[in-house]
């Protein structure tokens, strides 16, 4: 058999293909990595992962959220009441290329110590920008993230939720991965995480995991949390749980809080 001869014509089309290509290198554009996805965290907190993962975090201490390139985001987990075995988040700080902001449960923001006052926004470098919206709630916009901050509860016992949430160039665009509690959930996979992927101190701000000793090699015994005895005396005070709320409706006020933001959220 011969071989088939390219007809003069596909030649020329092969022939303006490659010079193009030489004209024009594209490098292949790579697929965004968990794009538009949101992860949230709320009452005494419980997680939902970028992509359905769902876990609970009671601890007292200050935890990463997010982690990535110029952004740093920690929650403080405190008890709800001295009484309560639950925790809540009481204050939020974060760093976002080098300014300071801190997030306290009235969701009252500070900038490098300096107060945002209501309904006002603050923009510096890049796509970073901090608003204060008229209901209190707090959105900082770092161009790879969304985070929405918010004070919930009544006035005696308040907590705060959270949510942070990815663009259309997903979180790895820039070269780097994100990490902590709510950033390593945008990984993309399939997996439905019903814990956090590290052990828990490895997410606390300020503690170095113990390194572990190389000649007694301890079995990793979990270390036991504290047992939760309920005194059975003293009726128990009727603190109300933090209000968990429905994580749809959460999902749907914020995306409209976008929208109503931006307008053209999504394209
Ligand atoms: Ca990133």
């Amino acid at each position: 058999m011969t071989a088939i001869k390219p007809t003069p014509y596909a030649a020329l089309a092969q022939a303006k293909t490659s010079a193009n290509a030489l004209r024009y290198p594209h490098p292949p554009e790579k697929k965004p990595v968990a794009a538009n996805e949101t992860a949230f965290i709320w009452g005494d907190p419980h997680i939902a992962g970028a992509d359905g993962d769902r876990f609970d975090v009671n601890k007292v201490g200050k935890f990463n959220l997010l982690e990535d390139k110029g952004v740093k985001f920690n929650a403080d987990f405190r008890k709800f009441t001295d009484k309560s075995a639950a925790t809540i988040i009481r204050a939020t700080d974060l760093e976002v290329d080098g300014k300071k902001i801190k997030i306290d449960v009235n969701a009252k923001v500070t900038i490098d110590g300096k107060e945002l006052q209501s309904n006002t926004y603050k923009a510096w470098g890049g796509d970073n920008q901090i608003s204060k919206l008229r209901n209190g709630n707090v959105l900082i916009d770092t161009g790879e993230y969304t985070i929405l901050v918010a004070s919930e509860g009544s006035a005696k016992n308040k907590f705060l939720n959270a949510s942070v949430s990815s663009g259309k160039h997903g979180v790895s665009a820039d070269g780097v991965a994100p990490k902590g509690l709510l950033g390593e959930t945008f990984d993309a996979d399939a997996v439905k995480q019903t814990k956090p992927k590290k052990n828990l101190e490895s997410y606390q701000v300020g503690v170095k995991p113990a390194a572990p000793k190389p000649s007694t090699p301890k079995p990793t015994t979990p270390t036991t949390p504290k047992p939760t005895t309920p005194k059975p005396t003293t009726p128990k005070p009727s603190t109300p749980k933090p209000a968990t709320p429905d994580i749809k409706s959460w999902f749907d006020q914020f995306v409209a809080l976008l929208k109503q933001l931006f307008g053209n959220f999504g394209k």
